[in-house]
């Protein structure tokens, strides 16, 4: 069994990828258990085993503190953990005839990364863990785009101290041609300027302390990449660990 936590920046495609490589391992024949942690979402495409909302939204947070939505965010982050013992005895359960459980992840990615008690509720899934970092393809126009959230997703990997792979979502808004494009220019970090030389420095980071992994293109609503998201999720287990 292994728990897959769907983390993004907002608005990343963490619920809809939830609900569509959920699917997608049902078809192969595998169980699936489905978590929703977002306390602000209004619908979900998929039917979870756990959901947040049955004991709170965001809505009631701002209505019982008096508070505006932003901090009411924060605070629905916080509350997750008074829940600590009822998310643990559902993750138990299904860790029993699950292959998988799926966890979707609040909205506002920060609220899970920069805050304590967002990198304790992950903390109350036990056994194999690892975090599906979604980079969405409309954030993408440049080579610095790329550098500056491949080098969140490094960082988020050394805060939550877990196997983290790095996906490409949306992935049918940029086609392979524009993003291979987009690569190849990493010639314009040359030029010069303060900007350039720190995303060259910052490429240089990345390419020497992240683990190498083939770049990962995943689409929703084409179903592109999930038997690929599957295999590499496979290979951080499996003993060779390559994702190369
Ligand atoms: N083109 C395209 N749109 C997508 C894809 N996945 C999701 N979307 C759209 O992106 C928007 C956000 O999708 P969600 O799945 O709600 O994203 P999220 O990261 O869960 O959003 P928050 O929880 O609010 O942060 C919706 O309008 C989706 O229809 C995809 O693969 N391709
Ligand atoms: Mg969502």
């Amino acid at each position: 069994m292994v728990n897959i936590f769907i983390l993004g920046p907002a608005g990343s495609g963490k619920t809809t990828l939830t609900e569509k490589f959920g699917k997608y391992l049902e078809e192969q024949g595998f169980s699936v258990g489905y978590i929703n942690l977002d306390a602000a979402v209004e619908k979900l495409p998929y039917c979870p085993n756990f959901d947040i909302r049955n004991y709170y939204t965001v809505d009631d947070v701002m209505r019982k503190f008096n508070i505006g939505p932003n901090t009411a965010l924060i605070r629905s982050v916080e509350l997750l953990l008074n829940y600590k013992d009822e998310i643990k005895k559902i993750a138990n359960e299904l860790s029993l005839d699950k292959d998988y459980i799926i966890i979707d992840t609040p909205g506002q990615l920060e609220l899970v990364v920069f805050h304590s008690c967002g990198i304790e509720v992950l903390k109350i899934f036990e056994g194999k863990s690892c975090t599906v970092f979604l980079i969405p393809a409309d954030l993408l126009r440049s080579i610095r785009d790329f550098a500056f959230l491949k080098l969140l997703a490094l960082a988020i990997k050394y805060r939550i101290d877990m196997p983290i792979i790095t996906v490409i979502s949306k992935a049918d808004m940029l086609s392979c041609e524009t993003f291979q494009e987009i690569l190849r220019r990493k010639e314009d970090l040359l030029i010069e300027g303060v900007q350039a030389d720190l995303t060259l420095e910052l490429w240089n980071i990345i390419d020497k302390l992240e683990k190498k992994q083939r770049i990962i293109r995943v689409s929703s609503i084409t179903g592109e990449g999930l038997e690929d998201l599957h295999t590499i999720i496979h290979e951080v287990f499996c003993t060779c660990g390559d994702l190369t």
